[in-house]
């Protein structure tokens, strides 16, 4: 199977870890590709990136369809565009938020989620609550750091996210942690061993979720909601997301 991780933001040393650390995770046979889009912003820490995300996302969703892709990964924790993704792909299509909040559930009582910047607080909640997940989340932290910070070599980003996970765990009254940053993800193990909890990478949770679904045969029901958009010109800087009528039988998958 082939599963194609999108991380919206186009920054290509964070696209290269995630898929690094996604193909740690998957099963031998899996072949697993991570891009960033050739538009976008460098980092996705406001309402704004991430409306300006979401084409250059939808853009690699489109792609992946020709080339086949069985499923999809999008590896930012606002999981931008995931419902207009799930409409344009055949396969499965998770978000890292989704995916983790789902597995943190069913390993705990209560998780803490411990995110980058202050104002991206509020969008975890409003996904807690859009997954029905409220009920298991403590807390959702910060650190106060920018996302780009888990890039620069040097800084002290790696000690900043353990002490707010160690704070989490003493304060929030959780027993499991949410990494609420793709850019965390080679972070996993090491906050892991150090506080003695299970710490969730929605990276490797939603990659290996994926692979399940696909695996069952299950996809995207294209019975309504998330039915393949009405084709539709498009005017302007989109012109080239205009749709076209696709073959029936390529509407869903086989
Ligand atoms: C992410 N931003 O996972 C989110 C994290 C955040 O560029 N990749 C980003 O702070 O919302």
């Amino acid at each position: 199977m082939k599963i194609k991780l999108i991380n919206p933001n186009t920054t290509w040393s964070m696209t290269d870890k995630i898929g690094a650390c996604a193909r740690a995770v998957a099963r031998p046979g899996t072949q697993v590709v991570a891009v960033s889009p050739a538009m976008g912003p460098v980092s996705i820490e406001s309402h704004y990136d991430e409306a300006l995300a979401a084409p250059g996302l939808l853009q690699e969703i489109a792609v992946g369809e020709r080339d086949g892709c069985d499923g999809y990964v999008i590896a930012c924790f606002g999981d931008p565009g995931l419902k207009a993704a799930r409409e344009l792909a055949r396969g499965p299509v998770l978000g890292i938020a989704e995916a983790a909040m789902h597995v943190a559930s069913l390993i705990g009582s209560a998780f803490s989620v411990v995110t980058t910047l202050e104002r991206t607080i509020g969008q975890a909640w409003h996904l807690a609550e859009a997954y029905g997940m409220k009920r298991f989340c403590a807390n959702v932290r910060a650190c106060e750091l920018p996302v780009l910070d888990l890039e620069r070599p040097g800084s002290d980003a790696r000690t900043r996210i353990t002490d707010e996970c160690r704070r989490a765990l003493a304060e929030d009254g959780s027993d499991v942690i949410v990494l609420g940053c793709a850019g965390m993800t080679d972070l996993c193990e090491h906050i892991a061993g150090t506080l003695g909890v299970p710490v969730v990478d929605g990276v490797a949770a939603a990659t290996t979720m994926v692979e399940a679904l696909v695996a069952l045969r299950l996809s995207t029901s294209k019975q309504g909601e998330l039915a393949r958009p009405l084709p539709k010109a498009m005017v302007g800087m989109l012109k080239g997301f205009t749709l076209h009528d696709v073959p029936a039988s390529l509407h869903q998958a086989a």
